[in-house]
């Protein structure tokens, strides 16, 4: 028997076939969940629905977070085809392009709002929406990088973004635990997707990256969506408010070890 099996999941952020988003929504297809997926505007429409018809799901849903309207409506239709909701995953980050490069105090207060408002307040305003419909033993999780917590050169705003999402993470798990509720978030080494493939030295950090791990394994969809089944099933009922690295153990090297080949 599935490990999801007769839990209904919304996953927001599924853009294509490498969006971390795709790689959990296979994994919960996989042990036996209802699905639901949301995906950002009208262009992405004719990527999306293909997808989810792999999976056999027909609650496809558009939903830009950056308005209130949209993330009401997608509640409202969720309650209408599904009544209650088990599972929330927030796969969704965005900062302006030109924020992503060079100096961190060039950001500008334009630049900051408008990150902190898609990657960091979204999933606070999705667990406000989802709230009255969330079952308890449900999970809500969302997709964090080490430049929350340590210096990734351009990832810049983005980084301060994180580290408000990781907080959010906590400050959501005290509010959601009462309810049965639990709210974690994973923190992926890594992947070639859409939103890094524009991400200039991408791939020299990326073979720095599997250097130093100390599996020496790049990272790939397929794991974190294996992550995001323990967080959402009831294997990991007792856990909230954690951040779970799916790096590789990337995140527990101080010095590269340069006595291995
Ligand atoms: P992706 O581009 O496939 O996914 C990002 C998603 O955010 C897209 O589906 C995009 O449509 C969505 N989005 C942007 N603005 C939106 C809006 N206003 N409303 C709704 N959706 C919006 O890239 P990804 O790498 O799969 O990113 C998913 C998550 O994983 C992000 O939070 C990202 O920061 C995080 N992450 C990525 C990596 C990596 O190396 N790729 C590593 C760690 C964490
Ligand atoms: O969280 C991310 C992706 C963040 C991201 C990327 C883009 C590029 C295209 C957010 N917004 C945009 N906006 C765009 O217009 N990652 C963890 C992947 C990533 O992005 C980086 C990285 C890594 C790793 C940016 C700079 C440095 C490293």
């Amino acid at each position: 028997m599935g490990l999801l099996e007769g839990k209904t999941a919304l996953i927001f952020g599924l853009a294509n076939n490498r969006s971390i988003a795709w790689g959990v929504t296979q994994a919960f297809a996989r042990e036996g969940a209802t699905l639901g997926i949301s995906y950002a505007g009208e262009a992405l429409k004719r990527r999306v629905e293909p997808l989810a018809e792999k999976v056999g799901c027909d609650f496809v849903a558009e939903c830009d977070v950056s308005k209130d309207e949209d993330i009401e409506a997608v509640a409202k239709k969720a309650a209408e085809r599904f009544g209650k909701v088990d599972i929330l995953v927030h796969s969704i980050g965005f900062a302006d392009r030109n924020e992503l490069q060079g100096e961190y105090y060039n950001t500008s207060r334009k630049g900051f709002h408008l990150a902190m408002d898609i990657s960091v307040y979204s999933f606070v305003g999705l667990a406000r929406a989802f709230q009255p419909i969330l079952n308890p033993g449900g999970a809500l999780i969302s997709m964090t990088y080490y430049g929350s917590v340590k210096v990734a050169p351009n990832y810049n705003v983005m980084g301060v973004a994180k580290a408000a999402l990781e907080a959010s993470t906590r400050y959501l798990a005290n509010d959601f635990g009462p309810q049965g509720i639990r709210v974690n978030a994973i923190s992926a080494g890594p992947i070639r997707t859409l939103a890094s493939a524009g991400v200039s030295g991408f791939k020299s950090m990326h073979k720095a990256f599997v250097d130093m791990a100390p599996l020496h394994q790049p990272v790939g969809i397929e794991d974190v969506g294996n992550a995001a089944v323990f967080l959402a099933s009831d294997m990991s009922a007792r856990t909230t408010g954690e951040v779970l690295y799916v790096d590789s153990g990337y995140n527990i090297m101080g010095v590269p070890d340069v006595s291995k080949g």
